[in-house]
């Protein structure tokens, strides 16, 4: 078998999801990536083949498309398409996050539900795997547009969670405002405060302290544990994130308590280059408090630092990147202009966001290399963890959930670390994720029969 290529038992299970899903190429990618590393596995287990159960985990279990009229602020009605792929509940309720981006449609939803399903049984925590969002763009829409879009979504969404059912967060568009009025309206329509519906609430809503940083400090966490069996660490390294979101903001952050400099992270628009290192207090002034381009930055900033429009932030040198914002934002282009410049590690805190040519070319270079489902599971367990809170009506210090996220991110690595050895490709972090999150997904599922 060729690395990079599926096994010829595995191939037909491919090219059915290819003629089933036809057009949906962001969820091929993620399943043929996966399938990639399945070769493995058969050849050790091959019962893991048995009762088609590499067919069901990549077929979703039930997948909701809706519609959602709302009321814009000059008195027009708008229409947008709601989603919801929940993937799989061997190991628990449907959790993942929902997402708001003109972009989004079911073929990006269910490759985040398929990565999703993965990345939560990695976690080791009760969790299913799910992912929703709308093709609603946020973008320059007032706070009264946001609220009623949102009551909007979660009229028609409400009747397919519940705690013990499915349980939504944020993503791309979509953060604690969003997840409050959202709350807000499902508590309106059920009649029950039911806080563990939705996580990334606020602290009085029942959140967790620490799940707002979780998926950036998560992320950290697990390149700093990669670096280690280099025997290297973030101190004096140079690091570009990508993105200037929750998750690259609070990647940013523990860069920078780790020791190291941040050098340019971005937007959709473009980056920001600021060798002095960037100053997070402004990224989040600019980006969480007046929701503001990234080109603001420079202006605000003046000397020292430079706006480039369109453009790859990946042209700036570094020793670590974390590509923080999209799928397939950084491609075979730019890993290689990555390599030349000596990179040393990447950790991926968005989903999928390098393309598979891009993964190869570090891998071959050697360079130390976090798949999202491993990297960015911070998040996801962190909101697991607001899960037992709201269970327990209980409420923790943001440094025991964050002692806890560390663990959890330490026990991810080295289970995908052990995993790769095992299966005979010490240091493939993609290959140790993906048997790992398979393993404990089709145990689970073997064991509740054919369903
Ligand atoms: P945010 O909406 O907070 O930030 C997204 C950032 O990425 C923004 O800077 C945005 O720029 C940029 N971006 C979004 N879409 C594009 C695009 N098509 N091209 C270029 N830039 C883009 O989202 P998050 O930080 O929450 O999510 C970022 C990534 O991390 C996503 O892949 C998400 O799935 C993943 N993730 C998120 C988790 C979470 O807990 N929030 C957990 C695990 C993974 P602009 O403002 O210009 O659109
Ligand atoms: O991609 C992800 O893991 C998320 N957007 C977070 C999901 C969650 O349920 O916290």
């Amino acid at each position: 078998m060729v690395s990079g290529s599926v096994d010829e038992k595995l191939e037909p299970i491919l090219s059915e999801v290819l003629r089933r899903n036809a057009g949906e190429l962001e969820f091929h990618q993620a399943v043929r990536e996966v399938l990639e590393s399945l070769g493995r596995v058969v050849a050790k287990h091959p019962n893991y083949a048995d009762n088609a159960l590499i067919e069901r985990i990549c077929e979703p279990e039930r997948q909701i498309i809706f519609r959602i009229p709302w009321v814009d602020d000059h008195g027009n009605v708008q229409i947008n398409r709601g989603f919801r792929v929940q993937f799989n509940s061997a190991l628990g309720p449907y959790k993942g996050g929902l997402r708001f981006h003109p972009s989004v449609n079911v073929g990006i939803i269910k490759f985040l539900g398929f990565e999703q399903t993965f990345k939560n049984a990695l976690t080791g925590m009760p969790i299913g795997g799910g992912k929703g969002g709308s093709d609603f763009n946020p973008r320059g829409r007032s706070d009264g547009e946001i609220m009623r879009f949102c009551q909007s979504f979660m009229t028609e969404l409400h009747r397919h969670l519940g705690e013990y059912t499915d349980v939504p967060a944020g993503d791309i568009g979509v953060g604690g405002r969003e997840i409050g009025y959202m709350f807000g309206q499902y508590k309106r329509l059920t009649n029950r405060y039911e806080a563990g519906v939705l996580t990334g609430k606020a602290l009085f809503h029942g959140g967790s302290r620490a799940r707002k940083e979780a998926t950036g400090y998560g992320a950290t966490y697990f390149v700093e544990r990669m670096l280690a069996t280099k025997g290297q660490a973030f101190e004096g390294k140079r690091a570009v994130v990508s993105g200037s979101g929750n998750v690259a903001i609070y990647t940013m952050e523990k860069i920078i308590e780790f020791g190291g400099k941040i050098v340019a992270c971005s937007d959709s628009n473009g980056y920001v280059v600021d060798e002095g290192g960037i100053d997070l207090d402004l990224v989040k002034e600019i980006k969480e408090v007046r929701r503001q381009r990234i080109a603001e930055y420079v202006r605000l900033k003046g000397a020292g630092s430079r706006y480039v429009e369109g453009g790859s932030i990946w042209s700036v040198p570094c020793d670590v990147a974390m590509p923080s914002a999209t799928q397939n934002e950084l491609t075979g282009k730019d890993a290689k202009i990555l390599v030349k410049n000596g990179v040393v590690a990447v950790g991926e805190g968005a989903n999928m966001p390098s393309t598979p040519d891009a993964v190869r070319i570090f891998q071959d270079a050697g360079v130390l290399f976090g798949p999202g489902k491993a990297a960015n599971a911070g998040g996801v367990a962190t909101s697991a963890l607001e899960m037992q809170q709201n269970a327990s009506r209980d409420s923790w210090t943001f440094e025991r959930t964050e002692t806890r996220l560390a663990e959890i991110m330490r026990n991810i690595h080295d289970r995908c670390a052990e995993t790769a050895e095992e299966y005979g490709a010490p240091g493939d972090y993609v290959l140790g994720a993906n048997i790992a999150g398979f393993v404990r997904v089709a145990e689970a599922m073997d064991a509740l029969g054919v369903i």
